[in-house]
């Protein structure tokens, strides 16, 4: 069957990637609210001043985070005439936070969510021109809430000095506006390890027939532990990094729930690249806090493949954690081997440079130059190099699924002092390599590797590009046992 993509389904892709794009806040035909828009500027001086409503809620619509009115418009250009009083009723549609701002005006409205319920913004125009509004929240206005307010007419004398008076309800706000600066906060003593353990591999499933699955995850955010003495909000699946490894095999169905724990702040979803169909979940399982929603999906392919949030700005979910794997299983399984690992690199931006002893917050610049602070393996420093290492003993075959949540970076796997005695590339059983030093692991992609220890000592997991090492990514597989003869020894023969 022929494959096409309509244009709206490429910009939703687009969108959901964060890429900005431009916003059709203003179909024709849709009616201004007063007479001087419509007749010019000359007018509106004679206007007498008019306190204008607007009641706002957020959504999501075609893969975008919006502003939508009353009469269903989404961002709508809001109208007034300079001297105006502008009131805007605000509501968080789908539970999660926002805020709206008009910097041009210093003007900010209190932020809002499900479990704030309404907030009103309340303000005197001083002027006319062109403004944009949007949310302020990092990545909401990139992926969609932006819009125009349009004045007309010519501010009466005193509008410019007179602020609105903010009498309305404890919630209005009349707040001059600065563009957040990112406060310094001490490390949260709350914070805890979030570090998936890499022993956490479910069990292999071999030879029994398909049949039905059910898995659940929660999404949830918390403070946890990026290195000693620093911690950072991270989003997660389980309140682990990487989330759950799910297990299957080709021909299994899987009905997949996904659970936003109610105090969420974000939306969440899921995209598993093992799922033909539905952006391989992530167009059905945008869920606001406190809801949950389920697909159901074959596994119509065998590999090692890579889920992560699908909500935009979605290299911000995927920065702050929300990132794993789903192995299925080719008919009749896989080879029997004595341990298997679970282990996933990653790569996050933050405001403090790396070591900082503070609670960090994202930096969405630096993210969108690719200039991370932090590489990690199981979501922290020192997540499989202290309080999980890796283990085996002399003789053991060990296989390592390892996949790259990114967002944007390469990993050149590599062990030392070791050898892959095999590598399933791209996480592809149907392409075995052996005897492979290093393999690279695209972002959203995974590979398998598979070795056999015949030396006892630490064997350091890496990414290659070695100045990542001193960044975070450093993992230890410890291999006790008794040396075989004639494979290593320090000194001369
Ligand atoms: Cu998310």
């Amino acid at each position: 069957m022929k494959r096409t993509l309509s244009s709206s389904a490429i910009a939703t892709a687009i969108c959901l990637l964060g890429v900005t794009l431009s916003v059709q806040a203003q179909p024709a035909g849709h009616s201004m609210h007063n007479a001087a828009a419509s007749s010019g500027t000359a007018t509106a001086a004679a206007q007498p001043a008019a306190t204008k409503r607007y009641d706002l809620h957020t959504n999501i619509v075609d893969g975008k985070m919006v502003f939508v009115d009353d009469k269903g418009q989404v961002n709508p250009t809001l109208s007034a005439n300079a001297g105006d009083t502008i009131e805007i009723v605000l509501e968080s549609g789908e539970g999660a936070e926002h805020d709206l701002v008009i910097p041009e005006l210093n003007v900010a409205s209190a932020k809002f969510s499900a479990g704030t319920g309404k907030t009103t913004l309340r303000f005197k125009v001083p002027r006319s021109g062109a403004f944009t509004y949007y949310c302020s929240i990092p990545g909401h206005r990139q992926i969609g809430m932006e819009g125009k307010l349009q004045v007309s007419g010519t501010a009466v004398a005193d509008a410019g000095t007179v602020p609105a008076a903010n009498t309305d309800s404890s919630q209005a706000a009349l707040a001059l506006y600065t563009p957040a600066p990112v406060p310094q906060r001490a490390a949260d003593p709350s914070a805890v390890s979030v570090a998936a353990n890499p022993a956490g591999v479910p069990a292999a499933i071999g030879t029994r027939a398909p049949k039905t699955l059910k898995y659940r995850m929660e999404t949830v955010e918390l403070p946890g532990k990026l290195d000693d003495g620093t911690s950072f909000t991270y989003w997660t699946f389980d309140r682990q990094v990487p989330g759950p490894m799910l297990r299957a095999r080709v021909g299994d169905t899987v009905e997949l729930t996904l659970a936003n724990a109610r105090d969420s702040k974000m939306i969440h979803s899921i995209d598993l690249h093992a799922v033909t169909g539905g952006h391989g979940g992530g167009e059905h399982t945008q869920v606001a806090p406190g809801q949950e929603k389920a697909i159901t999906f074959k596994a119509l392919n065998p590999g090692l493949y890579v889920y992560h949030c699908a909500t935009p700005l979605v290299p911000q979910h995927i920065a702050a954690g929300m990132y794993g794997m789903i192995l299925v299983e080719p008919e009749g399984g896989l080879a029997k081997v004595d341990r298997e690992y679970y282990v996933m690199q990653g790569e996050m931006y933050t405001g403090r440079p790396h070591g900082a002893k503070v609670h960090q917050e994202a930096d969405l610049e630096k993210m969108a130059n690719e200039l991370p602070d932090y590489y990690v393996f199981n979501g922290e420093v020192g997540a499989l190099s202290k309080t999980h290492k890796l283990q085996a003993k002399v003789g053991e075959t060990v296989r390592i699924y390892f996949g790259v949540g990114g967002p944007n970076k390469i990993s050149s796997f590599h062990v030392i002092g070791e050898i892959f005695d095999t590598v399933y590339s791209e996480g592809s059983f149907s392409g075995i390599k052996h005897d492979v030093q290093t393999t690279l692991v695209a972002p959203g992609g995974a590979t398998i590797v598979e070795i056999k220890v015949q030396h006892p000592g630490s064997y350091l997991l890496v990414d290659h590009a070695l100045s990542r090492a001193g960044k975070g990514a450093v993992g230890v597989l410890e291999v006790t046992g008794v040396p075989v003869p004639g494979v290593y020894k320090a000194g001369p023969l």
